[in-house]
C-alpha cells in the first residue's frame, strides 16, 4: 500500500564515522531551554504482567490504569517473552547496523515507501533533522510484508523477526485486554480492533556526537500507533518522556520492556489515556540503538472515541474525530514529528460557549 513517503537524507552513521563538523540541520537551538529531571525518584511505573494474568491483579490492575492515565508510560516486567527470543532480535539488529553502508542500502527506502532503512518524517528540504538513521519495516499482517525491506544478512534476521514480532503481538493483546477492562469497556469492543492488527517495527540507530547536547536523535513525538513496546538494544539511555513541561529520563530495567500509550488509544478512550511526547537524546561517545514495535489497529477499523466510551456517560461527548484506519495512517505519513501534533488535528475544536452578556 503506498501512503507516501519521506525525502532521502544523508545517512547519519557513515556521516559521523568522518565528519568534522556537525552540520546545521542538525543543530537545534531548541534544546538550550528544555529543562531535564535529574531526579532518581521520578521514574515511569513498573508493571508486573505476571501478577495481572494469574487473576490476583487487583493492585496491579489499578497500578496499570494510573500508569496509563497519569503517566502514558511504564515498563512492563515478567511478561513472558523468553528472554533468548529479545536476546536474538538485539543481536540481528545490532549486526544489520554494523554493516558496510552498501549493504544495508540494499534495503534503502523508496520513494513513496515507509519502510526501508532510511529516515522517516523528512517533508521538506529545510526541516531540521534528526541525528539517526532507521529501519523501518511493516512485520504483521504477514500478507502485507515486504520483503525488498527485510535484510537478509545475517542469515537469522528474517526468522528473528518473525519470532519477536509474534511474541509482541501477544502480548500487546494481553495488555490491551487489561487496559479495556480497566476502562470499564467489555475486551471485545476493543481487541477485535487489533486483532490481525498492523505492527510496524523501527530499529533506530544513533551514532555518537561530539555536539551530543545540540543534536536529537529523534525529534519530540507521541507514536501514532495504540501502544508501542520499545527496548533498547545496547546499556546506553536515551529516552527521555515529557512530563509536566519537563524531560524526564527513562531507565530500562533489564529483560523489561517500555510501553507507551498511542495517539490511537487516547482517541479511542476519548482521552481519558493520553499519548505522552517523547524523544532520543544522543550520547557524545557510544552509539545507541533502540527497537520499537508499534502496535495498530487492522485496515478495517474506524479511529475515533469508542462508542462503548461515549454510551458509558451520557455526558461525554465525543472529543476527536472518527476517521478510517486509511485515512488516519495518510494523516500520519503527511505530518512531520512534531509534539503532538496529530492528534490535535484529530481534536474536535468546539466553539466557546457564548457569554451571557449583561444589560
Ligand atoms: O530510541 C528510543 O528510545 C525512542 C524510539 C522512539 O521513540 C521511536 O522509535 O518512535
Amino acid at each position: 500500500m503506498e501512503v507516501g513517503g519521506s525525502l532521502a537524507v544523508a545517512n547519519v552513521q557513515r556521516m559521523a564515522s568522518s565528519l568534522k563538523e556537525v552540520p546545521n540541520r542538525y543543530i537545534r537551538p531548541e534544546l538550550e531551554v528544555d529543562r531535564v529531571v535529574n531526579d532518581e525518584h521520578v521514574s515511569i511505573p513498573v508493571i508486573d504482567m505476571s501478577k495481572l494474568v494469574d487473576g490476583y491483579g487487583g493492585d496491579e490492575l489499578a497500578k496499570l490504569h494510573s500508569a496509563c492515565r497519569d503517566w502514558g508510560f511504564f515498563q512492563v516486567i515478567n511478561h513472558g517473552i523468553a528472554e533468548e527470543v529479545i536476546m536474538k532480535m538485539k543481536i540481528d539488529v545490532q549486526e544489520f547496523f554494523d554493516q558496510p553502508l552498501e549493504e544495508k542500502m540494499k534495503c534503502a527506502q523508496l520513494p513513496n515507501s515507509l519502510e526501508g532503512y532510511g529516515q522517516a518524517f523528512v517533508l521538506s528540504e529545510e526541516q531540521k533533522l534528526d541525528w539517526g538513521d532507521m529501519l523501518f519495516i511493516l512485520a504483521k499482517p504477514i500478507n502485507g510484508r515486504n520483503m525488498k525491506f527485510w535484510p537478509k544478512v545475517p542469515s537469522s534476521f528474517r526468522a528473528t523477526v518473525d519470532q519477536y514480532s509474534t511474541e509482541l503481538e501477544k502480548l500487546t493483546i494481553s495488555l490491551l485486554k487489561f487496559m479495556a477492562m480497566n476502562l470499564g469497556l467489555d475486551p471485545e469492543k476493543l481487541l477485535p480492533l487489533f486483532e490481525e492488527g498492523a505492527q510496524a517495527i523501527r530499529m533506530n540507530y544513533y551514532p555518537p556526537c561530539k555536539l551530543a547536547s545540540k543534536v536529537t536523535g529523534l525529534s519530540p513525538h507521541s507514536d501514532a500507533t495504540g501502544l508501542t513496546l520499545l527496548t533498547q538494544v545496547n546499556q546506553v539511555q536515551g529516552l527521555q518522556i515529557k512530563r509536566d513541561g519537563e524531560w524526564v529520563p527513562v531507565d530500562p530495567i533489564p529483560g523489561a520492556f517500555i510501553v507507551n500509550v498511542g495517539d490511537i488509544i487516547e482517541i479511542m478512550s476519548n482521552g481519558e489515556y493520553k499519548s505522552i511526547e517523547h524523544r532520543a537524546v544522543v550520547n557524545p561517545e557510544k552509539e545507541r540503538l533502540s527497537i520499537a514495535a508499534f502496535h495498530n489497529t487492522n485496515f478495517n477499523a474506524m479511529i475515533g472515541p469508542l462508542p462503548a466510551i461515549i454510551s458509558k456517560d451520557q455526558k461525554q461527548a465525543p472529543n476527536y474525530k472518527t476517521v478510517s484506519a486509511i485515512d488516519y495512517i495518510k494523516l500520519v505519513v503527511s505530518c512531520k514529528l512534531d509534539g503532538k501534533g496529530l492528534v490535535d488535528q484529530m481534536k474536535i475544536q468546539r466553539e466557546a460557549a457564548p457569554q451571557n452578556k449583561s444589560t
